[in-house]
């Protein structure tokens, strides 16, 4: 349980009658837990109205409500997340991790990797970072010891190239499923989002019949700077979900209910350190209960 779930419930503990005040630093401490101050004041707002017509008379109860509150408003969005790790037999799928510098997007690109094949997938990485050669090197490196196979060019080369091989690797059956390390670094905010947009297109040409899927990787340690990433990727490519890394090193996580709230992104999987097993799909009502301190 990170800091923030800790402070949430020394709050609740603290406080043992439901008044006006208990409302109001709620709302202090939820923009405080990553939230944004529009977020906290309409889930602060809701909550007032259900624990009024609930006739709730104390703090546990009116924590045990923000929990389920939290929690719907996640499970609105499951259905997209439903079968993100069983993909039916015989469907190439294609997910492409894209994200800013540093987030997590190749380590989590091995973790993927790892995880299928758990689950009998053969994947194939792709080294669609082509930025520097060391961020293939970092991509090969993993292949090795994962026994995955790695689709490369050089440095420098097409990011888009190197997906299309991928796909034919693939399809001439060296996989079933393509795990896409993309940079995701540009001088310029509008270079970058050409650089999103020519990569999708051209993914997006070579994938028919294909499960194809964009996740955004974000680190849950930027707390609301993720959001404005969200938005600029969400924009550019239309994204399918996120990756939330480092939860074992953040001590928030409301920034997963703004995603949820003002982008209906879901969450489908939660990093939780630098090995291979540190990746779990995302659980709603874990999390919900997790971020009260519940759990
Ligand atoms: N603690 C922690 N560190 C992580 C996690 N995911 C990635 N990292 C670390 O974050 C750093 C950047 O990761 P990398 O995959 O190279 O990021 P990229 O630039 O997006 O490809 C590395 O030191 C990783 O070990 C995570 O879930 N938890
Ligand atoms: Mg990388």
């Amino acid at each position: 349980m990170g800091s923030f779930a800790e402070r949430l419930k020394k709050f609740f503990g603290i406080q043992n009658v439901v008044s006006e005040s208990l409302f109001g630093e709620l709302t202090d401490l939820l923009v405080e837990g990553d939230f944004g101050p529009a977020g906290a004041y309409k889930t602060v707002n809701t909550l007032r109205a259900l624990c009024k017509k609930e006739k709730i008379t104390e703090a546990e109860g009116v924590r045990n409500h923000l929990a389920k509150l939290l929690e719907g408003l996640l499970l609105e969005l499951r259905q997209s997340t439903v079968g993100v790790l069983d993909v039916p037999a015989g469907t190439l799928q294609i997910i492409l991790l894209l994200g800013v510098n540093g987030v997590g997007k190749t380590t989590t690109a091995a973790k993927l990797a790892d995880q299928y094949r758990s689950q009998h997938k053969k994947p194939i990485l792709a080294a669609a970072d082509t930025f520097r050669a060391a961020a293939i090197d970092q991509l090969k490196i993993h292949g090795e010891r994962l026994g995955v196979r790695v689709v490369a060019h050089k440095q420098g080369g097409d990011p888009a190239a190197v997906v299309y091989d991928a796909i034919d690797a693939a399809r001439s059956g060296g996989g079933d499923l393509i795990i896409a390390d993309t940079a995701g670094r540009m001088h310029t905010k509008s270079a970058l989002v050409e650089e999103l947009k020519k990569i999708d297109r051209i993914v997006e040409s070579k994938a028919a019949g294909a499960r194809y899927i964009k996740w955004l990787v974000l680190d849950a340690t930027t707390g609301r700077n993720a959001l404005v990433q969200a938005e600029t990727f969400h924009q550019a490519v239309v994204l399918d979900g996120v990756i939330l890394t480092k939860y074992d090193s953040s001590a928030k996580g409301g920034v997963v209910f703004s995603l949820a709230e003002d982008l209906k992104l879901p969450v489908v999987f939660i990093g939780t350190g630098e090995k291979y097993p540190d990746i779990h799909p995302f659980d709603p009502r874990r999390y919900s209960r997790e971020f009260v301190g519940l759990a």
